[in-house]
């Protein structure tokens, strides 16, 4: 289904309420992702230029796509490969700033599309991620899990609204998502630490909601976009391919939902150690996207990038990170 006049129809609505999921075509013409693949292109060559000089790389693979050319750096060399793809990944894997992703979240489709779910008064979730789904690296492989497993418990009963973009086309090959549809009625289940890919909490196969429907493989196109509930389980495929499935996920709320728009990293801590439960997820900055109400709000991408590194510098060391564990 696409978009019509820009925003979702009832009928659109109405799928995404039942089954928790809505893939939904056209969103973007190809060519409005190019400048985040450039930008992102961009990033891989000026990390690669600087291991170059340090003498830690020798093969580049000057010719090779977007899709291939950090794939072959990685498979000579996985070490380097992890070094640009941290690079990339942003700051303390807390989500890739460049300014194109700021683009990308403030896109006015983007907007209008959260708008039809969400209201008009708009947060964007401090938890955005860009997806470097490398080839045969385990870690890329997300296992079954509801967002909320890593959002703070109070905001379980709120819409938080995932906004899944494939920069390339996905398939089964390359490690598309699988959703079990209708798992957002089953409400929040247990998550629990991934032995084998510290980071990722996971749901155990006899936990995972019995639906009575089929798991759905999201094949879909780049300028698509697949749409999930905070509550919708899903996972992701490894990738047997040869080239890299990128992909950004982005996350919107209604401004009435808990977040951390008007708090700055100090604050926002004081409040979490004494268990005033603020932000869906504390530790990284939510932000104004769209405001009828009150229009000044809304960050800039100057205002964006000091607001997520304030977050990342003056936030929470480490061990003291935010995890389902610490926050009752
Ligand atoms: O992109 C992926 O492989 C996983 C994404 C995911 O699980 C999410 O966005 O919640």
């Amino acid at each position: 289904m696409s978009l019509k006049d820009g925003k979702l129809s009832g009928e659109q609505i109405e799928f995404f309420h039942r089954e928790g999921y809505l893939v939904v075509e056209n969103v973007f013409d190809t060519s409005e992702l190019t400048p985040l693949r450039k930008e992102l292109a961009t990033g891989i060559d000026q990390k690669i230029s600087e291991l170059v000089a340090e003498g830690i790389l020798e093969n580049t693979y000057d010719g090779d796509s977007f899709e291939t050319r950090l794939a072959k750096i990685y498979h000579d060399n996985e070490d380097i490969g992890r070094q640009i793809m941290y690079h990339l990944e942003g700051l303390g894997g807390g989500g890739y700033h460049g300014c194109e992703m700021f683009n990308l979240i403030q896109h006015p489709n983007m907007l209008k599309l959260a708008e039809s779910i969400l209201g008009p008064e708009l947060v964007s979730s401090a938890i955005y991620r860009l997806r470097t789904k490398i080839p045969g690296d385990i870690m890329k492989v997300v296992p079954w899990h509801q967002d909320s497993g890593y959002f703070s418990s109070h905001c379980d009963s709120h819409l938080i609204l995932t906004c899944w973009i494939p920069l390339v086309d996905v398939s089964r090959e390359n490690g598309c998502l699988e959703v079990i549809p209708r798992s957002h009625r089953s409400g929040i289940v247990d998550h629990y630490e991934c032995g084998d890919r510290p980071g990722y909490l996971l749901i155990k196969d006899e936990d995972l909601p019995e639906t009575g429907e089929s798991t759905i493989a999201a094949e879909i196109k780049a300028g698509s976009v697949l749409l999930l509930t905070n509550l919708t389980a899903h996972c992701s495929l490894p990738n047997l391919t040869d080239g890299i499935r990128w992909s950004v996920d982005l996350r919107y709320q209604s401004a009435a939902v808990p977040n951390n728009v008007d708090l700055w990293p100090a604050e926002n801590k004081a409040d979490y150690e004494k268990n005033i439960h603020t932000a869906c997820s504390p530790p990284e900055a939510d932000f104004v996207v769209q405001s009828h109400l009150n229009p000044d709000r809304v960050v800039d991408y100057e205002g964006f990038l000091h607001r997520r590194q304030a977050f990342y510098e003056h936030g929470y060391p480490k061990e003291e990170r935010w995890s389902p564990e610490t926050v009752g």
